[in-house]
């Protein structure tokens, strides 16, 4: 069968001449940009922003500027290879495709044998986060072997469960519409890196006179501008957030129509907020309470008022709860129903797309939480975890608790596939390695989760070296285990057929036509005039009994800082322009500094750049210090998606975080790592 990467490239860029191809780009990022790729000879020379996508403005990040380094970059994986050394010594040999699928497959079938199926464990996220690379034929392999399953957690699960708890996950406001807000709230979110194309529409906002809040540890470049900068101790939103509420209860802000109208539950979340008055939610959040309460005010007086819910809230033990109580404030303060008005955060649910393409039924199998790697590889019996097949992911540098995920890829019965694009810190520990392409060697379907565009990436150059798609690999491999019939879809060109066919007509029309599809819900849905709570009974649900009983304190609770004598310092790991969650780590990266504030420094005795060492019980890692007021006393922060190499001890923050749970949805908690700070001469 010819290959999707064959029929898809432009001709004329394997000649002499230079080509500009337009494709899209579908990382973990919520823009999800046009690209205009310049192509000569068949390689990539510059990476740069397309025209097609009216909302990324023709520019993009500095980060996938650089792509090109990483395609053809000294740690790509170029063929197949299998372990020489010891686990996680890194030395492979080279093998054929046909090799490392057949010992794949004989190992797989062992495990079958001799534990059954669930002994094997896929492992997957972000990856490139199109709808060609993950949820497709890896799924339908899954599903028709019984593997176990994953909860894919590690992010959004708890702003996630939130969002489906209280509105079903109605549609949001989209970014066009942020210039419409007489006030932006900024929520946990930083998107002068995070999301980079937002910036440009809240500087507008600005300009038309709208006052900023944010809400965030750090002095963020947009807080600097803020009139309002909530600088909260990371995992005290709740309180800060029911402070509001109740600020609006008390003070005749809440809307009693609306709330009589369209909610359930408004009591008990005002039973819940009455004890958090500005001082005490203040003085938790180490916060000056008449900022507060200005905020408070600001927000119960301004309309149109919208509140950006970012992901930065979400990680820490409160997570769910703080992301409940903020998305309830525009139900409360009745903020629906006008042009900027009401809350904004992922739009991934709002295409309405559904995997059809994936045949196969999901399996009653057992279920391991993504964010407990460690624990599911060293403590899981019956069955252990035999065979651990990781793709579109990197654990042992995005998954909590780092030092236990590598003893137990450690182990020597364990068997390891890492299906990856580049040696990451996780293929260093494989048994065999399968080289993946990049989204500039395929097809892909990008879908932005901030503003609501849904783009075709396609193939801009060869595959480099011997490496082939997910969607190519998955079905071959089905083939070799038995589970995928001759007559059926497979490999990448097939699939990508089938996905379009499975999408929503008018979204399968416009793709197949070429123009941008628009959203079931619009492309700026306003909150209550064009789209509405998609709960049972169309109402907003502002307390769930039964989420109240299973959540570990009780809904809308406040559970106390980890923080002890020993390790009083929380240490937050946000994004950085430097790295997609991981992905481009492996350039190097000589700016991984640990930011503290300079009146813990002074307390300890450091100096800006003096070698320290953070640490707890579960780990540490050594860096170069920088002393910066740009977080507050008490907060310590390092990037989010280093490698282990970028760092001193080849260690890196998920070596600090513990692998306990968000109160709702099971997510991470990495802003809960607690530690302490010391110079390294001295230790
Ligand atoms: N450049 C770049 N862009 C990215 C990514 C990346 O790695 N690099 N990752 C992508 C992905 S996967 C995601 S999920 C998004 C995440 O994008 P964001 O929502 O921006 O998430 P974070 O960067 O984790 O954190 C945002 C802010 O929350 C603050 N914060 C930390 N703890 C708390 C807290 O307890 N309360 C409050 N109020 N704030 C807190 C941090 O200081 C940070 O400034 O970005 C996407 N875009
Ligand atoms: N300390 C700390 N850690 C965090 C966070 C934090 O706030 N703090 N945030 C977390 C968040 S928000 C997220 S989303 C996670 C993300 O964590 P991961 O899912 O591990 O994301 P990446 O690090 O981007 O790794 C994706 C990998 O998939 C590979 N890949 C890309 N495309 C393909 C493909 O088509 N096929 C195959 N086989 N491989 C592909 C890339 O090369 C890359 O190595 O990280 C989390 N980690
Ligand atoms: S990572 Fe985000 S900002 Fe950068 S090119 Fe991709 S979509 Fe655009
Ligand atoms: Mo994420």
């Amino acid at each position: 069968m010819p290959s999707a990467r064959k029929l898809g490239r432009d001709d004329a860029a394997l000649g002499g001449a230079t080509t500009v191809v337009e494709t899209a780009c579908p990382l973990d990022c919520p823009d999800s940009c046009t690209l205009s790729v310049t192509v000569r000879q068949g390689k990539v020379l510059s990476l740069d922003g397309g025209a097609v996508n009216p909302v990324t403005k023709e520019f993009i990040c500095a980060k996938v500027r650089r792509f090109g380094e990483r395609v053809y970059g000294p740690d790509r994986l170029l063929h197949p290879a299998v372990r020489k050394g010891r686990k996680g010594d890194g030395r492979f040999v080279r093998v054929s495709w046909d090799e490392a699928l057949g010992l794949i497959v004989d190992r797989m079938a062992q495990a079958i044998a001799r534990f059954g199926a669930e002994a094997i464990l896929p492992y997957s996220y972000g990856g490139s986060n199109g709808l060609l690379t993950h949820d497709a034929l890896d799924a339908t392999l899954w599903r028709r072997l019984g593997t176990s399953r994953l909860a894919r957690t590690v992010c959004a699960a708890p702003t996630g469960a939130a969002n489906l708890a209280l509105y079903g996950k109605m549609a949001s406001v989209t970014y066009d519409d942020y210039p419409r807000a007489s006030l932006i709230v900024l929520w946990g979110v930083n998107p002068s890196t995070s999301g980079i194309h937002l910036v440009p529409y809240v500087r507008e906002a600005q300009k038309n006179g709208a006052r900023l809040i944010v809400v965030d540890p750090r002095t963020t470049p947009l807080a600097k501008s803020a009139d309002i900068h909530l600088a909260v101790r990371p995992g005290t939103d709740v309180a800060v957030a029911l402070a509001m509420h109740r600020h609006l209860f008390s003070s005749g802000g809440a809307d009693t129509a609306f709330l009589e109208q369209h909610t359930t539950g408004a009591d008990r979340l005002r039973e819940r907020a009455e004890p958090w008055t500005f001082e005490r939610a203040a003085e938790l959040a180490g916060i000056d309470p008449s900022l507060l309460a200005r905020a408070a005010e600001l927000y119960a007086s301004s309309s149109p008022a919208l509140v950006r819910c970012g992901w930065g809230l979400e990680r820490n033990r409160n997570g769910g709860s703080a992301a409940m109580a903020v998305l309830a404030l525009p139900a409360v303060g009745g903020k629906f129903g006008v042009r900027g008005g009401g809350y904004s955060m992922s739009n991934s649910g709002s295409w309405k797309i559904t995997t059809p393409w994936v045949n196969a039924d999901e399996p009653g199998t057992r279920l391991v939480n993504m964010n407990r790697l460690g624990r599911a590889l060293t403590e899981l019996r019956d069955p252990p975890v035999d065979v651990l097949f990781c793709y579109n992911c990197n654990p042992v540098a995005t998954v909590p608790d780092q030092s236990r995920i590598i003893r137990g890829l450690e182990r020597e019965d364990l068997f390891t596939v890492v299906f990856e694009q580049v040696m990451t810190d996780t293929a260093m520990f494989a048994d065999v390695i399968l080289p993946a392409t990049t989204f500039l060697e395929g097809y892909d379907i990008a879908k932005a989760y901030g503003p609501l565009s849904l783009q075709l990436a396609r193939p801009v150059i060869e595959a480099v070296g011997e490496a082939r798609p997910n969607a190519d690999v998955f079905a071959e491999l089905a083939q070799r285990l038995g589970v995928l019939e001759p007559h059926e879809p497979a490999g990448e060109l097939d699939l990508l057929v089938g996905v379009i066919n499975g999408l929503p007509p008018a979204i399968a029309d416009a793709i197949r036509a070429g123009t941008p599809p628009v959203a079931p819900c619009g492309a700026a849905p306003v909150q209550f005039v064009d789209v509405f709570p998609q709960t049972a009974d169309g109402k907003v649900h502002l307390f769930s009994e039964p989420l109240d009983s299973s959540t570990p304190a009780g809904l809308y609770a406040f559970q106390p800082d980890p923080a002890t004598d020993a390790y009083p310092l929380a240490l937050i790991s946000p994004a950085s322009d430097r790295t997609i969650s991981s992905t481009l780590g492996e350039l190097p990266r000589p700016d991984v500094k640990l930011t503290m504030h300079p009146d813990d420094a002074v307390a300890r005795g450091l100096d800006d750049k003096d070698l320290i060492r953070v640490y707890n019980a579960l780990g540490e890692v050594h860096c170069p210090l920088s002393v910066s007021p740009s977080v507050p006393r008490g907060t310590v922060s390092l990037p989010k998606g280093i490698w282990r190499r970028s760092t001193q001890n080849n260690s890196t923050g998920t070596a600090l975080v513990p692998d306990t749970l968000t109160d709702l949805g099971g997510g991470a908690c990495f802003n809960d790592a607690r530690v302490q700070v010391a110079s390294v001469a001295r230790a």
